[in-house]
């Protein structure tokens, strides 16, 4: 199938994380609970881009590897630590894209006050990143471009 010579799609979506520390239901290993998730940078809709989102969790977390095959692409876990996420993006089959990779930091206290985990606030982190599609196949970009 044709690719699209001098042609570039660009997708905007955020990578983050959110933590909330459990205050009095906090254990030794469970202190904190969160979320990752990836999504569209203004909460569009990216299930016509994104068919896989894999999460690669630290090898403390009982089956490291989390699939999430359709949106949202989010995983709820709970922990005790911070770790960096690998984040393995597969696109839609008439993409005819391969997966990419993102690293993602899970923050679970804020850097601002380090010594106060029991600040109720949750912790955010959240990261931009450019999907770029160059030269994209005709009909992928007929169809994300019209969607
Ligand atoms: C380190 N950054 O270098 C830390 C690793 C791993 C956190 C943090 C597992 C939770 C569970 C969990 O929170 N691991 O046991 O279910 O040592």
């Amino acid at each position: 199938e044709t690719r699209l010579r001098h042609t570039e799609f660009v997708f905007p979506v955020v990578v983050g994380t959110c933590a909330f520390y459990l205050g009095k239901k906090a254990t030794e290993t469970q202190s904190h609970k969160w979320y990752l998730y990836l999504r569209g940078l203004n909460n569009e809709d990216i299930g016509h881009i994104v068919k896989k989102a894999v999460f690669n969790l630290h090898p403390t977390f009982p089956n490291p590897q989390r699939e999430v095959t359709a949106p949202p692409f989010e995983i709820e876990e709970h922990g005790w630590g911070e770790f960096e996420v690998n984040v393995v993006l597969h696109f839609a089959d008439d993409s005819q894209e391969q997966p990419i990779e993102i690293y993602h930091k899970l923050k679970l206290y804020d850097e601002a006050d380090p010594n106060n985990p029991s600040a109720k606030k949750p912790v955010l982190n959240e990261q931009y990143e450019e999907l770029i599609f160059s030269e994209p196949v005709q009909s992928f970009f007929n169809r994300v471009t019209n969607y």
